[in-house]
Formats: structure tokens, sequence, C-alpha cells
């Protein structure tokens, strides 16, 4: 697997973070969406990251649906959030409020 895009978009370390706490192993592409727009284009057609290209060449974008592959990969007993029901309502949940700015 290879995961495009620089450690300092959040976006790219949470998947870094489920890859390394899941021990798969992949190829870290630093790309930046400015000066390496181009080189990310080829894989992603939005420019953006994370993009993850896995080892039989699909490519995923968006860190949510990525850690939802990620997820299904690891299996269910390893899986960092629950495939279904309230525990999974509540996970998502405590993501999108750390997602969240509290300038408030
Ligand atoms: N909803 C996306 C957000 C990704 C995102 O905003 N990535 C930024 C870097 S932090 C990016 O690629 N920006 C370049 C662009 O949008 O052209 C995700 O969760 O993956």
């Amino acid at each position: 697997m290879i995961l495009i895009g620089q450690y300092d978009s959040p976006f790219v370390r949470r998947v870094a973070i489920a890859l390394s706490l899941y021990g798969m192993v992949y190829e870290h592409r630093p790309w930046s969406t400015f000066g390496d727009a181009g080189k990310i284009a080829a894989f992603n057609p939005l420019s953006r990251v994370p993009t993850l290209v896995l080892d039989s060449g699909d490519v995923l974008l968006e860190s949510a649906s990525i850690l939802n592959y990620l997820d299904e990969e690891a299996g269910d007993t390893h899986a960092l959030i629950a495939s279904r029901g309230a525990k999974r309502q509540q996970a998502l949940k405590v993501c999108a409020l750390g997602r969240t700015r509290l300038s408030r």
C-alpha cells in the first residue's frame, strides 16, 4: 500500500495512525497538494490527500472511507471501530467531535 500525503495534514495522520496501530506495512509518499499536485493527480483526480493506493492498484479517497477499508481489513476482532450498532455510532460521533475546532 502507498499512503500519499504529508503528516501535517490531520486527515493523513489519522490514516497513518490506523495503519501503524494495525501493523500494516505501507510506503509513504509525503507529496504536497501544492508542489506535487500533478503527481497526486495521477492517482486521485482531485489532487487531495490522503490518497491510499492498494497493492491491487485500486485507489481509495477520503480519510473516512480509507479508515472504513482498513477496519474491514483488520477484521471485527481487531478493528478500532465497531462494524455496526450503537458502539459504531458512538465512535463515529467522537471522531466527528474530534475533527471540529472548538473555537467558541
Ligand atoms: N474530507 C477529506 C479532507 C481531506 C483534505 O481536506 N485534505 C487537504 C489537506 S489537509 C487537501 O488535500 N487539500 C488540497 C485540496 O483540497 O485541493 C478527508 O477526510 O480525507
